[in-house]
Protein backbone atom coordinates (compact mmCIF):
# COMPACT_ATOMS: atom_id res chain seq x y z
CA UNK A 1 0.00 0.00 0.00
CA UNK A 2 0.99 3.65 -0.75
CA UNK A 3 1.80 6.34 1.67
CA UNK A 4 -1.31 8.02 3.36
CA UNK A 5 -1.46 11.66 4.68
CA UNK A 6 -3.47 14.21 5.42
CA UNK A 7 -5.50 16.79 8.13
CA UNK A 8 -7.93 15.54 10.60
CA UNK A 9 -9.54 17.91 12.77
CA UNK A 10 -10.60 16.71 16.26
CA UNK A 11 -13.55 19.15 18.00
CA UNK A 12 -16.35 19.27 20.36
CA UNK A 13 -17.57 21.14 23.72
CA UNK A 14 -14.86 21.69 26.16
CA UNK A 15 -13.30 19.08 28.55
CA UNK A 16 -14.67 16.05 26.53
CA UNK A 17 -10.97 15.08 25.90
CA UNK A 18 -9.79 16.22 22.97
CA UNK A 19 -6.04 17.19 23.99
CA UNK A 20 -6.26 14.11 25.94
CA UNK A 21 -6.71 11.97 22.60
CA UNK A 22 -4.22 13.95 21.06
CA UNK A 23 -1.58 13.11 23.59
CA UNK A 24 -2.87 9.57 23.39
CA UNK A 25 -2.31 8.68 19.89
CA UNK A 26 0.89 10.89 19.86
CA UNK A 27 2.26 9.25 23.05
CA UNK A 28 3.77 12.55 23.90
CA UNK A 29 2.23 15.18 25.94
CA UNK A 30 2.15 17.86 23.70
CA UNK A 31 -1.08 19.94 24.21
CA UNK A 32 -2.33 20.29 27.81
CA UNK A 33 -5.02 19.00 29.44
CA UNK A 34 -6.57 19.68 32.66
CA UNK A 35 -10.35 18.91 34.64
CA UNK A 36 -11.30 22.95 33.69
CA UNK A 37 -13.25 23.96 30.44
CA UNK A 38 -11.43 26.03 28.43
CA UNK A 39 -8.16 24.55 28.73
CA UNK A 40 -7.18 24.72 24.77
CA UNK A 41 -6.94 27.99 23.37
CA UNK A 42 -5.39 27.69 19.88
CA UNK A 43 -5.27 25.15 16.76
CA UNK A 44 -2.44 22.99 17.96
CA UNK A 45 -1.32 20.69 15.04
CA UNK A 46 0.65 16.94 16.22
CA UNK A 47 2.00 15.53 14.02
CA UNK A 48 1.06 11.63 13.94
CA UNK A 49 4.43 9.17 11.96
CA UNK A 50 4.67 5.68 10.76
CA UNK A 51 6.63 4.70 7.76
CA UNK A 52 3.13 4.57 6.31
CA UNK A 53 1.54 7.46 7.23
CA UNK A 54 1.61 11.23 8.46
CA UNK A 55 -1.53 11.98 10.09
CA UNK A 56 -1.73 15.99 10.61
CA UNK A 57 -4.25 16.23 13.67
CA UNK A 58 -5.69 19.73 15.26
CA UNK A 59 -6.49 19.96 18.71
CA UNK A 60 -8.64 22.88 18.79
CA UNK A 61 -10.41 24.52 21.17
CA UNK A 62 -13.97 23.02 22.70
CA UNK A 63 -16.99 24.90 21.00
CA UNK A 64 -18.86 27.25 23.26
CA UNK A 65 -20.81 30.97 22.88
CA UNK A 66 -18.02 33.65 23.15
CA UNK A 67 -18.24 36.18 25.79
CA UNK A 68 -14.94 37.86 25.14
CA UNK A 69 -12.81 38.68 22.48
CA UNK A 70 -9.97 36.09 23.13
CA UNK A 71 -13.51 33.06 22.99
CA UNK A 72 -13.66 34.62 19.90
CA UNK A 73 -10.37 34.06 18.35
CA UNK A 74 -10.78 30.73 20.17
CA UNK A 75 -13.80 29.79 17.83
CA UNK A 76 -12.18 30.77 14.46
CA UNK A 77 -9.30 28.73 15.11
CA UNK A 78 -11.87 25.92 15.58
CA UNK A 79 -13.76 27.11 11.94
CA UNK A 80 -10.06 27.16 10.57
CA UNK A 81 -8.85 23.64 11.43
CA UNK A 82 -12.68 22.27 9.90
CA UNK A 83 -12.08 24.43 6.87
CA UNK A 84 -9.13 22.44 6.12
CA UNK A 85 -9.22 18.97 7.48
CA UNK A 86 -10.02 16.02 5.13
CA UNK A 87 -11.48 13.96 8.10
CA UNK A 88 -13.64 15.78 10.99
CA UNK A 89 -13.22 14.11 14.81
CA UNK A 90 -16.18 14.68 17.08
CA UNK A 91 -15.35 14.40 20.10
CA UNK A 92 -18.17 13.98 23.20
CA UNK A 93 -18.87 12.12 26.38
CA UNK A 94 -21.96 11.69 28.76
CA UNK A 95 -22.55 15.31 29.94
CA UNK A 96 -26.04 16.61 28.63
CA UNK A 97 -25.61 20.31 26.95
CA UNK A 98 -27.81 22.49 26.87
CA UNK A 99 -27.21 23.74 23.32
CA UNK A 100 -26.89 20.76 22.15
CA UNK A 101 -29.27 20.97 19.82
CA UNK A 102 -27.57 23.81 18.43
CA UNK A 103 -24.47 22.20 18.05
CA UNK A 104 -26.16 19.00 15.94
CA UNK A 105 -27.62 21.97 13.56
CA UNK A 106 -24.03 22.76 12.42
CA UNK A 107 -22.34 19.44 12.14
CA UNK A 108 -25.23 18.39 9.81
CA UNK A 109 -23.71 21.67 7.80
CA UNK A 110 -19.98 19.74 7.63
CA UNK A 111 -19.60 18.11 4.70
CA UNK A 112 -16.40 16.46 5.23
CA UNK A 113 -16.60 12.85 6.60
CA UNK A 114 -17.36 12.76 10.06
CA UNK A 115 -16.19 10.18 12.78
CA UNK A 116 -17.92 10.33 16.73
CA UNK A 117 -15.92 9.66 18.99
CA UNK A 118 -17.46 8.89 22.44
CA UNK A 119 -15.31 9.33 25.12
CA UNK A 120 -15.06 8.79 28.84
CA UNK A 121 -16.65 5.11 28.26
CA UNK A 122 -14.61 4.05 31.38
CA UNK A 123 -16.46 5.99 33.69
CA UNK A 124 -20.34 4.58 32.29
CA UNK A 125 -21.39 1.17 32.41
CA UNK A 126 -22.23 -0.80 29.24
CA UNK A 127 -26.09 0.21 29.18
CA UNK A 128 -24.95 4.01 29.53
CA UNK A 129 -22.86 3.77 26.61
CA UNK A 130 -25.18 1.51 24.25
CA UNK A 131 -27.63 4.47 24.87
CA UNK A 132 -25.29 7.15 24.00
CA UNK A 133 -24.34 5.44 21.08
CA UNK A 134 -27.74 4.55 19.73
CA UNK A 135 -28.57 8.64 20.27
CA UNK A 136 -25.76 9.21 17.94
CA UNK A 137 -26.36 6.35 15.36
CA UNK A 138 -29.61 7.98 15.24
CA UNK A 139 -29.05 11.79 14.18
CA UNK A 140 -27.39 9.99 10.95
CA UNK A 141 -24.55 12.45 10.58
CA UNK A 142 -21.16 10.44 11.84
CA UNK A 143 -20.01 7.98 8.72
CA UNK A 144 -18.29 5.70 11.75
CA UNK A 145 -19.13 6.13 15.68
CA UNK A 146 -16.07 4.64 17.84
CA UNK A 147 -16.66 4.56 22.01
CA UNK A 148 -13.41 5.43 23.13
CA UNK A 149 -11.74 5.99 26.41
CA UNK A 150 -8.34 8.46 26.11
CA UNK A 151 -7.28 8.30 29.13
CA UNK A 152 -6.92 4.54 29.14
CA UNK A 153 -6.09 4.61 25.54
CA UNK A 154 -8.88 1.97 24.96
CA UNK A 155 -9.95 2.19 21.39
CA UNK A 156 -7.14 4.50 20.42
CA UNK A 157 -5.63 2.05 17.64
CA UNK A 158 -8.85 1.31 16.49
CA UNK A 159 -9.70 4.95 15.77
CA UNK A 160 -5.99 5.50 14.20
CA UNK A 161 -6.95 2.52 11.44
CA UNK A 162 -10.43 4.11 10.97
CA UNK A 163 -9.17 7.33 10.07
CA UNK A 164 -6.48 5.78 7.78
CA UNK A 165 -9.42 4.49 5.56
CA UNK A 166 -10.63 7.94 5.31
CA UNK A 167 -7.39 9.71 4.23
CA UNK A 168 -5.95 10.30 0.56
CA UNK A 169 -2.85 8.35 -0.43
CA UNK A 170 0.10 11.24 -0.91
CA UNK A 171 3.12 12.67 0.11
CA UNK A 172 3.65 13.98 3.77
CA UNK A 173 3.49 17.42 4.71
CA UNK A 174 5.62 18.11 7.84
CA UNK A 175 9.17 16.32 8.17
CA UNK A 176 8.59 12.97 9.30
CA UNK A 177 10.44 13.49 12.77
CA UNK A 178 8.31 16.71 13.58
CA UNK A 179 5.72 16.70 16.32
CA UNK A 180 3.95 19.63 16.17
CA UNK A 181 3.78 23.21 13.94
CA UNK A 182 4.14 24.89 17.21
CA UNK A 183 7.40 26.18 18.84
CA UNK A 184 9.47 25.13 21.77
CA UNK A 185 8.62 28.65 23.28
CA UNK A 186 4.39 27.85 22.59
CA UNK A 187 4.86 24.17 24.32
CA UNK A 188 6.84 25.59 27.10
CA UNK A 189 4.54 28.51 27.65
CA UNK A 190 1.65 25.87 27.72
CA UNK A 191 3.14 23.52 30.17
CA UNK A 192 3.59 26.74 32.71
CA UNK A 193 -0.09 27.74 32.15
CA UNK A 194 -1.30 24.65 32.52
CA UNK A 195 0.37 24.49 36.17
CA UNK A 196 -1.64 27.64 36.63
CA UNK A 197 -4.91 25.95 35.27
CA UNK A 198 -4.51 23.37 38.10
CA UNK A 199 -3.44 25.45 40.90
CA UNK A 200 -6.01 28.28 41.07
CA UNK A 201 -9.30 28.55 41.41
CA UNK A 202 -12.22 30.80 39.85
CA UNK A 203 -11.17 33.81 37.21
CA UNK A 204 -7.55 33.39 37.80
CA UNK A 205 -7.08 30.35 35.46
CA UNK A 206 -9.35 32.12 32.68
CA UNK A 207 -7.57 35.42 33.17
CA UNK A 208 -4.07 34.20 32.59
CA UNK A 209 -1.76 34.64 29.36
CA UNK A 210 2.18 33.52 29.63
CA UNK A 211 4.78 34.49 27.58
CA UNK A 212 8.28 33.32 27.11
CA UNK A 213 10.69 36.28 27.53
CA UNK A 214 13.75 34.05 26.48
CA UNK A 215 14.60 30.36 25.70
CA UNK A 216 17.83 29.82 25.97
CA UNK A 217 19.51 25.72 25.11
CA UNK A 218 22.82 24.87 26.55
CA UNK A 219 24.31 21.50 26.10
CA UNK A 220 22.98 20.89 29.41
CA UNK A 221 20.16 23.42 30.33
CA UNK A 222 17.55 25.35 29.04
CA UNK A 223 16.80 28.19 31.17
CA UNK A 224 13.49 29.93 30.23
CA UNK A 225 12.58 33.42 31.72
CA UNK A 226 8.37 33.75 31.69
CA UNK A 227 6.37 36.39 31.94
CA UNK A 228 2.42 35.66 33.39
CA UNK A 229 -0.02 38.44 32.63
CA UNK A 230 -3.37 38.20 34.36
CA UNK A 231 -5.99 41.13 34.11
CA UNK A 232 -5.74 42.69 37.95
CA UNK A 233 -3.98 43.66 40.96
CA UNK A 234 -6.07 41.33 42.81
CA UNK A 235 -4.90 38.22 40.51
CA UNK A 236 -0.82 38.85 40.91
CA UNK A 237 -1.62 38.98 44.04
CA UNK A 238 -3.33 35.30 44.67
CA UNK A 239 -1.14 34.10 41.42
CA UNK A 240 2.16 34.88 44.10
CA UNK A 241 0.74 34.11 47.43
CA UNK A 242 1.52 34.69 50.86
CA UNK A 243 5.42 35.30 50.84
CA UNK A 244 5.46 34.08 47.10
CA UNK A 245 5.08 30.16 48.26
CA UNK A 246 1.63 29.73 45.75
CA UNK A 247 3.95 31.10 42.83
CA UNK A 248 7.13 28.98 43.86
CA UNK A 249 5.03 25.90 44.08
CA UNK A 250 3.68 26.21 40.78
CA UNK A 251 6.99 26.72 39.09
CA UNK A 252 8.49 23.63 40.63
CA UNK A 253 5.81 21.86 39.48
CA UNK A 254 6.11 23.46 35.92
CA UNK A 255 9.36 22.96 35.86
CA UNK A 256 9.19 19.64 36.74
CA UNK A 257 7.17 19.07 33.49
CA UNK A 258 9.17 20.75 31.27
CA UNK A 259 12.20 18.42 31.97
CA UNK A 260 10.33 15.85 31.20
CA UNK A 261 9.04 17.20 27.55
CA UNK A 262 12.40 18.57 26.70
CA UNK A 263 14.04 15.85 28.33
CA UNK A 264 16.81 18.37 29.74
CA UNK A 265 17.38 19.99 32.69
CA UNK A 266 15.56 23.54 33.26
CA UNK A 267 16.29 26.30 34.94
CA UNK A 268 12.93 28.45 35.22
CA UNK A 269 12.02 32.06 36.31
CA UNK A 270 8.80 33.86 36.51
CA UNK A 271 7.50 37.11 36.78
CA UNK A 272 3.88 38.61 37.06
CA UNK A 273 2.32 41.69 35.21
CA UNK A 274 -0.89 43.31 35.13
CA UNK A 275 -2.17 43.99 31.26
CA UNK A 276 -5.78 45.05 32.11
CA UNK A 277 -8.33 42.98 30.14
CA UNK A 278 -6.27 42.14 27.94
CA UNK A 279 -8.66 39.03 26.70
CA UNK A 280 -10.56 42.37 25.02
CA UNK A 281 -7.84 44.04 23.76
CA UNK A 282 -7.14 42.98 20.12
CA UNK A 283 -3.53 44.69 19.96
CA UNK A 284 -3.09 42.54 22.89
CA UNK A 285 -4.30 39.70 21.67
CA UNK A 286 -2.43 39.57 18.31
CA UNK A 287 0.50 39.78 20.42
CA UNK A 288 -0.15 36.96 22.48
CA UNK A 289 -0.87 34.84 19.02
CA UNK A 290 -4.40 34.66 19.02
CA UNK A 291 -4.82 36.09 15.44
CA UNK A 292 -5.86 33.48 13.18
CA UNK A 293 -3.00 32.25 10.31
N1 LIG B 1 -12.49 9.22 32.92
C1 LIG B 1 -11.95 9.76 31.82
N2 LIG B 1 -11.51 11.02 31.85
C2 LIG B 1 -10.97 11.53 30.72
C3 LIG B 1 -10.86 10.77 29.52
N3 LIG B 1 -10.30 11.55 28.58
C4 LIG B 1 -10.07 12.74 29.16
N4 LIG B 1 -10.46 12.74 30.45
C5 LIG B 1 -10.37 13.83 31.42
O1 LIG B 1 -11.23 14.87 31.03
C6 LIG B 1 -10.68 16.15 31.38
C7 LIG B 1 -10.63 17.06 30.15
O2 LIG B 1 -9.68 16.56 29.23
P1 LIG B 1 -9.07 17.49 28.09
O3 LIG B 1 -8.28 16.59 27.22
O4 LIG B 1 -8.40 18.68 28.67
O5 LIG B 1 -10.42 17.95 27.36
P2 LIG B 1 -10.56 18.94 26.10
O6 LIG B 1 -11.70 18.43 25.30
O7 LIG B 1 -9.27 19.09 25.40
O8 LIG B 1 -10.98 20.29 26.82
P3 LIG B 1 -10.84 21.83 26.28
O9 LIG B 1 -9.42 22.05 25.88
O10 LIG B 1 -11.23 22.64 27.46
O11 LIG B 1 -11.81 21.97 25.15
C8 LIG B 1 -9.31 15.88 31.97
O12 LIG B 1 -9.43 15.89 33.38
C9 LIG B 1 -8.98 14.48 31.45
O13 LIG B 1 -8.12 13.77 32.30
C10 LIG B 1 -11.34 9.42 29.54
O14 LIG B 1 -11.29 8.69 28.56
N5 LIG B 1 -11.88 8.99 30.71
MG1 LIG C 1 -8.12 20.73 25.06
Amino acid sequence: MSFKSGFVSIIGKPNVGKSTLLNAILGEKLSIATQKAQTTRHRIKGIYNTPACQIVFSDTPGIIQPRYKLQGSMMKFVNESLADSDLVLFMSDFESYNEEEDLIEKLKLIETPMIMVLNKIDEHSQEEVASKLAFWEEKKIFSRIIPASASNKFNTDTLVNCILEYLPEGAPFYDQDQLTDKSERFVASEIIREKIMLRYKEEVPYSVQVEIESFKEDPDIIRISALIYVMRDSQKQILIGKGGIAIKNMGIAARRDLEKFFRKKIFLQTYVKVKEDWRDNDYLLKQFGYESE
